[in-house]
């Protein structure tokens, strides 16, 4: 980071409470939406500074009031729980003003407590790391079961809605603003073979076959924090897209993400697989972590929905690469069509392996 950057990132958290001076400035680059920092201080405390893509996120209000939502929330329980409630879920900071992010011109900034002696992964180190990672998904969805989802704004509309995002893709395609479509023609073909399968989750649904419930919807397992000590995924973080979604959108993401052999953008496919144990030891924590509180059509579809999340996200990449990179952070050209490819990759090796998801999941009904 450069000086004039780190002084505007200073003059930013100058407008939050906090007391302590803060000492350095790091920016943490893992997420693909937003611009995060993290601010070390001499004391004990210290901070997580984020600049909100406010034109992927339109209504930084009604995020924002998500957010504050839902942590108050998780504290509550926390508290009554006789849980560590500054460890185990975010904490916002409010403003010198009292809101709970900054608005900077047409810059949207919020701050929160850092969570000390914990960390993240961008892959998980064992099977017992992952289904630690699961039972805490699991439970931070159980813990919003009785959360009045009423209250809460889609951030995004038609998040996970396959279908609309095949439209898109198809729309897309047919402008092709940045004339990169005669060169991944196969990609494309590979994309709409698979289109009748869009309907999975959404029609699922409409049709009453799987519930409507409050839901992450974005489970990387870089987005849970792991307590250094005890290994115990403590707290669940990037909350810009908690809203009303399927749980099957949360087993999937994860899936797609954590139990992939290989990085999401490793260009070298043939080290990008699904670990079927990372599967199995996923789904234990999951299901465990939700005590219960799954359909059995819910988990009957948990394979599914792993398969349809790696669909989905493969077919986003794509899209991105032919409106030209818009949407997800890239670091260099082709990383977007890098990125899906390593998705369709994944969704091959999850059709192979469809039979054996089933069977996982069959024992732990
Ligand atoms: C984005 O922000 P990040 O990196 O946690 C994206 C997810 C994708 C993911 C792919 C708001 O997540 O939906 O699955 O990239 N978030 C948004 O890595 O679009
Ligand atoms: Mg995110």
């Amino acid at each position: 980071m450069d000086i004039n950057q780190t002084q505007h990132i200073l003059e930013v958290a100058s407008n939050f409470c906090i007391e302590e001076t803060i000492q350095e400035v790091f920016e943490i680059t893992t997420g693909h939406i937003n611009r995060t920092y993290h601010l070390i201080t001499g004391a004990k405390r210290s901070y997580i500074l984020q600049k909100v893509n406010t034109v992927i996120f339109k209504d930084t209000e009604g995020l924002m009031n998500n957010i504050s939502l839902v942590t108050e929330h998780l504290q509550k329980k926390l508290v009554a729980a006789g849980m560590d409630a500054d460890r185990e879920a975010l904490q916002l900071i409010p403003t010198k003003q009292g809101g709970i992010y900054l608005s900077l011109g047409d810059e949207v900034w919020r701050m929160y407590l850092t969570i000390e002696n914990a960390r993240t992964y961008d892959r998980a180190t064992s099977n017992d790391m992952f289904c630690e990672v699961g039972r805490a998904f699991g439970s931070f969805q159980r813990e919003l079961a009785d959360f009045d989802a009423s209250q809460l704004c889609e951030t995004i509309p038609a998040f996970h809605d396959t279908v609309q995002r095949y439209a898109y893709f198809e729309e897309v395609v047919a402008k092709d603003v940045v004339a990169r479509r005669a060169e991944v023609e196969a990609e494309i073909a590979f994309f709409m073979e698979r289109k009748k399968n869009a309907g999975f989750i959404v029609g699922g649904i409409r049709e009453g076959r799987f519930p409507l419930r409050v839901t992450h919807n974005d489970t990387k397992l870089n987005n849970i924090m792991i307590d250094d000590e005890t290994g115990k995924g403590i707290c669940i973080l990037d909350l810009d897209t908690v809203m009303p979604g399927s749980v099957l959108a949360d087993f999937g993401d994860a899936i797609r993400f954590g139990a992939s052999t290989a990085a999401e953008d490793e260009t070298d496919l043939s080290l990008v697989y699904m670990d079927i144990d990372k599967f199995s030891a996923f789904a234990k924590g999951f299901i465990g972590g939700l005590e219960g509180s799954l359909t059995e059509n819910e988990v009957k579809a948990l394979p599914m929905g792993a398969y349809m999340m790696t669909l989905e996200c493969g077919l986003r990449f794509l899209t991105d690469y032919l409106n030209g990179d818009t949407y997800f952070r890239i670091k260099h050209p082709t990383h977007n069509l890098d990125r899906a490819r390593n998705q369709m990759k994944l969704v091959e090796d999850m059709e192979a392996k469809m039979s054996q998801m089933n069977e996982i999941i069959e024992s732990y009904l």
